[in-house]
């Protein structure tokens, strides 16, 4: 069997989606995500240019001996836009593989250890008795499970705050916009909002905050120590990803559990967090972490150490991803939950989803493989449009993480 056609598939139903196709000459063919948001057009000319010529005539079936082949046999090996592309290659590859056995994916990695997905939601506000309205309407709505995120007195632009009525999206059309931060404000308001949302909600609902890397590590062990009161399930990102031995701060001071990593893009980015026991949680996902492939073997090292998978599940990773994070967080033992921003109707009428929210979780039904199918003809009417994610400056206008 033989990989004969593949074709990147760029389309933006309010928002850029990145999709691979690979075609057999099995007449099957499989799908993965290549979405990296801010920089979908450097992942499709990757795939286009280098790795879809390497792939065609290569066996299909063979995922071990291919992820490594994008992996090892690239002297460049790791960095964002070549992981993406090597996922989605992955993904499309396992897929193929769940369709040509006429099986879902998820009974490739061990069947199913739950019959459902825990999943958690975002509750946005500009001020706190908006974000506690927010929470209230989530609780509504099933969900067990909320990150709440509000905006912060006196800073202009909060993370995690939506602009309009929506959602919250960070990317905006055309260059990146300029937001502005300060630290210390946040620092003072963040543990009186989760005092407000245990007072008016209870001590049952499941609470998550994302500090989204702005903080120093002695900022983020301040942080997560007021906060231990409120018993968070979570504190994502509390210092930013590339500076690890941060943690090591926070943990010194704190019990509050930690989530990394969804701008991580491999293995080795974990392995002495891990080890180390500076987290608690993965949050690097399939379609940036090296597909179901590298994931397998991240999840079972984590295991060893009682760190939970907690993929990443933001709108800007398309439905494929979502799909293929299900099927992998029903089977793995060390799950420990997903997070779930819906993507918006119109994103429904380019990808066919067979996922279905219910009670603050995700199911999935059993069609073979990844079971989310692209309509080329819809993708077609959305083409890519320009859009970036912020930056982020102090008040005094240093550049600062975002
Ligand atoms: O593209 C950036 C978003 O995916 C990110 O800001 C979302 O931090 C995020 C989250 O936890 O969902
Ligand atoms: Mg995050």
């Amino acid at each position: 069997m033989k990989i004969k056609n593949a074709k990147v598939i760029v389309s933006c139903p309010g928002r850029n989606f990145v999709t691979l196709k690979i075609e057999t000459d099995a007449g099957v063919y499989g799908l993965g995500d290549a979405t990296l948001n801010g920089r979908e057009l450097a992942v499709a000319s990757y795939l286009e240019n280098y790795c879809i010529p390497m792939l065609l005539g290569k066996d299909p079936r063979n995922t071990e001996d291919l992820w490594n082949y994008f992996y090892r046999g690239v002297y460049w090996k790791r960095g964002a836009v070549n992981m993406a592309a090597l996922s989605a290659i992955d993904l499309a590859l396992w897929d193929i593989k769940g369709k040509l056995l006429g099986t879902p994916l998820y009974n490739l990695l061990g069947g199913k250890s739950r019959e459902r997905v825990l999943v958690y939601a975002h509750a946005t506000g500009k001020d706190s008795a908006e974000a506690l309205d927010s929470v209230g309407k989530k609780l509504d709505l099933g969900f067990s499970a909320v990150r709440v995120q509000a905006g912060v007195p006196n800073v202009p632009a909060s993370y995690g705050v939506a602009r309009g009525e929506g959602p919250y999206e960070p990317a905006a059309p055309g260059l990146p916009h300029e937001e502005s931060w300060d630290t210390p404000r946040y620092l003072r308001f963040a543990p009186k909002l989760f005092q407000n949302v245990r007072d008016a909600y209870g001590d049952d609902v499941l609470l998550l905050h994302d500090v989204h890397h702005r903080c120093t590590p002695i900022e983020a062990a301040r942080l997560a120590k007021d906060l231990e009161p409120y018993r968070l399930f979570w504190l994502e990102d509390p210092v930013t990803g590339e500076l690890q031995e941060g943690l090591r701060l926070l943990r010194r001071h704190s019990v509050t559990p930690v989530a990394i990593g969804e701008v991580f893009n491999s293995v080795y980015d974990y392995t002495s967090l891990i080890s180390e026991q500076l987290i608690d949680f993965v949050r690097m996902p399939l379609s940036h972490g090296g597909g179901v492939t590298h994931l397998l073997k991240l999840a079972a090292f984590a295991g060893i150490y009682h760190v939970q998978m907690g993929f990443h599940g933001a709108t800007d990773l398309s439905p494929v991803n979502l799909a293929a994070s299900i099927h992998f967080d029903l089977a793995v033992s060390n799950f420990g939950i997903q997070e779930y921003m819906p993507h918006p109707e119109v994103v429904n009428e380019v990808f066919k989803v067979n996922y279905r929210f219910e009670r603050g979780t995700l199911s999935i039904d059993d069609t073979p493989g990844i079971g989310v199918d692209i309509d080329e003809e819809q993708a077609a009417r959305y083409p890519y449009q320009m859009a970036c994610l912020p930056v982020a400056r102090k008040l005094d206008g240093t550049l600062t993480y975002w």
